[in-house]
């Protein structure tokens, strides 16, 4: 019997590698953390020598599809002849998003900006010829969106990194400690390049998982971003030495562990550009699933993935957009709330106004007309399908007059007011929510 539980577990954690333990204090940051608890959406973008041949970024050669030659070969191709980089900022505004984090450095080592340290950069390989950073950093900000930098830790392509192919290293750290050393010195001054020439918003780091806390210096490293900004964001990818939790396209079902948390998640497929991938998600797909995420606490950092000449795929500007429609009809129950209430009382995602008087109820599009809500120990003043403005009545059903059980609450929802992806209703409540969690028994 113990050996079943045993290789369950086991079975489990290959699934879900281990997340890592957030080892900063939520209190502490707080306030730094503000704005990205209120910002719920962002856009997440790798862009980088793979959408050349439009194969998987840096994983590719890591996992032999392609010869680490070939792979690098796709530097020739990088033209950035059509980027727009104002246009690309437009379009996250567009979406509604508050936040974009763009790949500065994928795990093939190939930099984004005219990184000193070596020749693997846009600015010096390809024929882009230039850091395409600094004009997006500069256009977001323009844009008022927060600026994220992806950085990945681990770089498969640098002489003494000690991984490269799934199969091959090219030395144990243990033996060749200086050698390490050397690329911790390289990697932490990249790092230093992409804080003092963008200086993010927020970090997004990437790879920490083949080594340890120790390994990677991620306190020193944590400290040398706080104190060049504390208030940039770091996410938990420096080995728990961050911030918040990026649970990766497996869709949480309770909230994860961290306090703040972001659910990464591609559009299609891949978080780079393949044109043989058209598995788009659709817009009620898309936002489903981030009113999902909202509603467990969280944000959604909605992955987008251009082409070489830095256009941006027609189906993924689609999606982008309507979701930007969706968001701006739906504003106030959305941006600037928190997460809702427990499961359980309402069939669907919610979110609450921060001083948990508002309820909103989001409702999939094709309500046959009547939803429910249970245990909901308030009054309700005033019901009002948001970004339409109808008012709708309800009823309460089965209340016992002299019992503290709160009766079931049931509003009919019209079809002509129903929005085509998700109706969001409004809730006005007498005072803050208060929710019945018992058992419903005589007592309460
Ligand atoms: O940039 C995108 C991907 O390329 C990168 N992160 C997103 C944002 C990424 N892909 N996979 N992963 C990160 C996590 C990979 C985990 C694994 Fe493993 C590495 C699975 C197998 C090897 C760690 C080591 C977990 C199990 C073994």
């Amino acid at each position: 019997m113990k050996r079943i539980v045993v290789a369950g577990a086991m079975a489990l954690s290959f699934i879900m590698p281990v997340q890592a333990q957030q080892k900063t204090n939520p209190e502490e940051i707080k306030q730094k953390m503000q704005w990205f608890a209120d910002a719920k959406l962002g856009i997440f973008i790798h862009w980088g020598i793979y959408a050349v041949k439009g194969i998987d970024e840096s994983w590719s050669f890591h996992n032999k599809k392609i010869s680490h030659a070939d792979y690098m070969a796709q530097m020739k191709g990088f033209t950035a002849s059509k980027y727009d980089p104002q246009a690309w900022a437009a379009l996250v505004k567009e979406s509604g998003a508050r936040y974009a984090v763009i790949t500065t450095k994928h795990h093939d080592g190939v930099a984004l900006w005219d990184t000193k340290f070596n020749k693997l950069s846009t600015a010096r390989g390809t024929p882009a010829k230039r850091d395409v950073l600094t004009p997006f950093f500069d256009a977001l900000r323009k844009e008022n969106i927060k600026a994220g930098a992806y950085f990945s830790l681990l770089d498969w392509t640098y002489p003494d990194y000690p991984g490269f192919l799934k199969d091959s290293t090219r030395y144990k750290i243990s033996e060749q400690p200086k050698r390490w050393a050397k690329f911790q010195q390289f990697y932490q001054g990249q790092m230093a390049e992409v804080m003092t020439r963008f200086n993010p918003d927020l970090w997004w780091f990437d790879g920490d998982w083949e080594h340890s806390a120790d390994e990677w210096q991620a306190t020193k490293v944590r400290k040398m971003l706080t104190d060049h900004n504390p208030n940039t964001i770091i996410n938990g990818r420096l080995t728990g030495y961050g911030d918040y939790d990026t649970p990766e396209q497996n869709f949480p079902v309770q909230r994860p562990q961290f306090h703040w948390w972001e659910l990464c998640m591609t559009i299609n497929n891949n978080w780079g550009y393949q044109p043989q991938d058209t598995n788009w998600k659709t817009p009620y797909e898309v936002i489903t699933i981030f009113a999902d995420a909202i509603s467990n606490g969280g944000n959604m950092l909605l992955d987008i993935g251009p082409k070489e000449d830095g256009t941006i795929p027609e189906p993924q500007v689609h999606v982008l957009k309507e979701l930007g429609k969706w968001n701006k009809k739906h504003d106030k129950a959305i941006f600037g709330t928190v997460g809702g209430i427990p499961q359980g009382h309402f069939y669907g995602p919610t979110t609450l106004s921060k001083d948990s008087t508002t309820l909103y109820l989001f409702l999939p599009g094709n309500v046959s007309g009547k939803v429910m809500v249970k245990g909901l120990d308030n009054k309700i003043e005033d019901i009002t399908v948001v970004g339409n403005g109808a008012k709708l009545s309800h009823k309460i059903v089965g209340k016992i007059s002299w019992s503290p059980v709160p009766g079931l609450v049931y509003i009919t929802v019209p079809a002509n007011v129903q929005d085509e992806y998700m109706t969001v209703l409004e809730l006005k409540l007498d005072k803050p929510v208060k929710l019945y969690r018992g058992k419903g028994g005589l007592n309460g």
